[in-house]
């Protein structure tokens, strides 16, 4: 199964106008953290079962912009996001308000090829570009004691017109466990493609946790906190029951309302079969031991 996913999730050539600080990829089973698997340019063509830019961009969740799946695609041009600064605080060493285009040019940018799971049963597979979450957690330097991370999405009205609609209490916010965080797989991207992150998957820059359902991956990110105790987060507020703080992709774990054994993988067609789940997504050889002894029903 591991070599498997390896080969479908290798894109073994870039589009040409793709320019990566390194293209180190992590793909599930197999592949060593940061060592392995760097695909050389011009080797093969495009692996067919990456889905497309079309596809990544037009069919989104940010309910900012409404809660059809076309609704980002339609009003996110609205968005300003130059200037954009991300304001980190909590327990760090050097809190402040960081610009991004300052943040840039210190981050290892490169390419990350990865499943994506909606808890909504579809899925994709997504060539993101970005840079580790703890390279800019280090940045701010994490003081002891810090033990979540807390994320926070940009709340502008005039920008943003589902936020007229009461479906989650706004802002959007997440969270993450501080090993979570700084798992070498959790990026925070900015790019697909190659390309700057469109403003509909939430530029100019989310957080993408490849083990996790969707909604954890959260976007157009204006504040990062650090903190002692487990922050509040957006869908946890909405139905505890329903979301959980940790949201583990798990196969074996059905939301009250449907299976999650199976998944839709956008662009497959009307008639495709469903897919199985994976359980962490696939990434559970680089992310089970961070749930080693834990009643993954209870902490779902
Ligand atoms: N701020 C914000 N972040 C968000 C969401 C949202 O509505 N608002 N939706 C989440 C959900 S449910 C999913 S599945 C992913 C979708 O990311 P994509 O549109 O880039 O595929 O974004 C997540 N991050
Ligand atoms: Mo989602």
């Amino acid at each position: 199964m591991a070599g498997r996913w390896k080969n479908d999730l290798t894109r073994a050539d870039v589009t040409p106008h793709a320019a990566y600080v390194n293209r180190r990829q992590l793909l599930a089973g197999g592949t060593a953290l940061g060592l392995g698997a760097i695909a050389g340019p011009g080797l093969a063509a495009a692996d067919p079962e990456l889905n497309s830019w079309e596809e990544i961009t037009s069919y989104n969740n940010f309910y900012e912009f409404g809660t059809g799946k076309d609704d980002p695609a339609r009003h996110a041009h609205k968005m300003t996001t130059e200037p954009w600064s991300i304001e980190i605080d909590g327990l760090v060493e050097r809190p402040g308000k960081y610009d991004f285009s300052d943040i840039m040019p210190e981050m290892a940018v490169e390419e990350r090829i990865y499943r994506f799971r909606c808890v909504e049963a579809w899925s994709m597979v997504i060539p993101w570009n970005g840079f580790e979450l703890a390279d800019l957690l280090n940045m701010a330097g994490v003081k002891d004691g810090a033990k979540y991370v807390a994320f926070q999405t940009l709340m502008r009205p005039e920008e943003m017109p589902g936020l007229r609609y009461p479906v989650i209490d706004w802002p959007y916010v997440e969270g993450l466990r501080l090993d979570e965080a700084m798992h070498p797989l959790t990026i925070m991207a900015t790019g697909i493609y190659g390309k700057p992150i469109p403003k509909q998957n939430g530029a100019p820059v989310r957080l993408v946790v490849p083990w996790k359902y969707g909604f954890k991956s959260i976007k157009s990110i204006v504040k990062i906190t650090l903190t002692a105790d487990e922050p509040p987060t957006s869908w946890n507020k909405y139905s505890a029951r329903e979301y959980g703080f940790y949201s583990n992709v798990n196969p074996t774990v059905n939301h009250p309302r449907w299976s999650q054994a199976e998944e839709r993988r956008i662009g497959g067609g009307l008639f495709a079969a469903k897919q199985p789940t994976l359980m962490f997504n696939g990434y559970e050889a680089e992310v089970a031991a961070l749930y080693d002894g834990m009643d993954l029903r209870k902490f779902h």
